[in-house]
């Protein structure tokens, strides 16, 4: 039970991290003598020491005879930091608890079995599954080589998204459109289409002065990619702008010309076939990519859905009807209730005056 409640307090340090350790995981520690905490610390950023590395620094000599909780199985490898396991063995720490193995193919296991081989004893299996809600991305990229897809939708109560002319400002309230920044800045990238940036021109970006719930630091800025296979992107756009990295997909046949003016612009153009939703995952979460947030119109929201790529549905519902003209949330035209897609709701919540509903795709 205590051990429990130890890892409880580690997952609250690690979700510090939770806006700016990626591509690493969010990592929380701490390190506890006689039923006192003498040490605590959590990952801040990629290329900073790893969350036991502060605890240790913390509880100094106290670390001696000590148990370590970890969320995540100390590593073993020599990255940009040298590895948590020996630095644990070194400083006599005598047990530690990790909520559940690394998926790191330089680590898995081995964290573990380095300690074990230093007489340190280990468990395995505290708090795993709240550990793994906190880095879905991240264990999904290591273990699958894809990254954890978030589809972001945002409609009236009827499931409509605007008005035939396209009309469709505001629909949500100001309240869920902050709550929105939370998950961009939860994200490695943000994924739209050319629809969305014709018709909308967004900006994509986090605005710290428009939400304040991040923690430690300024979130990471997540990479924008926009699906734009005729590379239609007018270089005006305002996503062109972003102070990160800006990917523009395109048909392997879009013009040459126009990718060299994208690419002077400094975005990185990649070609890849026209809905080959798999094969762009997979470039995105080969480059470091552990979240991506879908934020798209229909025609986008429904390829996602189609390709069977969707971890999780943020859905943002308002108290209106926009009635039965109204577009639809996605293009996803099912013939059958064979082909429906049910979904589990894990969460709903009033946000402000309007609904948030996190859902995932049920098993089939
Ligand atoms: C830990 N504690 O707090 C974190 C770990 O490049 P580096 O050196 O930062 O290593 C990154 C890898 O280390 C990352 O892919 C993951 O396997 C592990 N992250 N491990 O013991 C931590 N953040
Ligand atoms: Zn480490």
């Amino acid at each position: 039970m205590t051990d429990h409640r130890w890892m409880a307090r580690a997952l609250q340090l690690a979700r510090e991290g939770l806006y700016t350790t990626q591509p690493n995981p969010r990592v929380g520690c701490v390190i506890v003598r006689d039923g006192e905490v003498v040490g605590e610390g959590f990952h801040p950023r990629t290329g900073q020491p790893h969350a036991e590395v502060f605890a240790l620094r913390q509880a100094g000599e106290r670390a001696r005879g000590a148990t370590a909780f970890v969320t995540l199985e100390p590593c073993a490898h020599f990255g940009r930091t040298p590895p948590c396991a020996e630095a644990l063995i070194a400083a006599g720490v005598a047990r530690v608890v990790m909520a559940g193995l690394d998926s790191n193919p330089l680590v898995g296991g081995k964290g573990r079995q380095m300690l074990e081989a230093a007489g340190i004893a280990t468990a395995t299996g505290v708090l795993e599954a709240e550990a793994q809600v906190l880095n879905p991305g991240f264990l999904r990229r290591m273990a699958g080589g894809i990254p954890w897809v978030r589809l972001k939708m945002a409609g009236s109560l009827d499931g409509r998204t605007g008005m035939p002319s396209g009309e469709s400002k505001w629909i949500t309230g100001p309240d869920a459109r902050r709550d929105v920044q939370k998950w961009r800045a939860m994200s490695s990238a943000i994924i739209t289409g050319i629809g969305t940036v014709l018709a909308d021109d967004p900006a994509l970006d986090i605005r710290p002065e428009e939400w304040t719930g991040w923690h430690y630091g300024e979130p990471v800025q997540p990479w924008r990619v926009i699906l734009d296979s005729r590379l239609r992107t007018p270089l005006t756009a305002k996503v062109l702008k972003a102070n990160t990295k800006v990917i523009v997909v395109a048909s392997p046949d879009a013009d040459d010309g126009r990718a060299q003016a994208l690419t002077a612009l400094g975005a990185e153009v990649w070609r890849l076939p026209h809905g080959d939703l798999p094969g762009l995952l997979q470039r995105l979460a080969a480059q470091g990519a552990n979240e991506v947030l879908v934020e798209a119109g229909a025609t986008l929201a429904g390829a996602f859905l189609q390709a069977g790529v969707v971890d999780e549905l943020v859905l943002y519902l308002a108290p209106t009807l926009l009635g039965s003209l109204g577009r639809p949330l996605m293009a996803l035209p099912i013939e059958h209730m064979a082909g429906q897609k049910r979904l589990d709701i894990r969460d709903v919540r009033n946000i402000g005056a309007d609904i948030r509903i996190l859902a995932r795709p049920a098993a089939q």
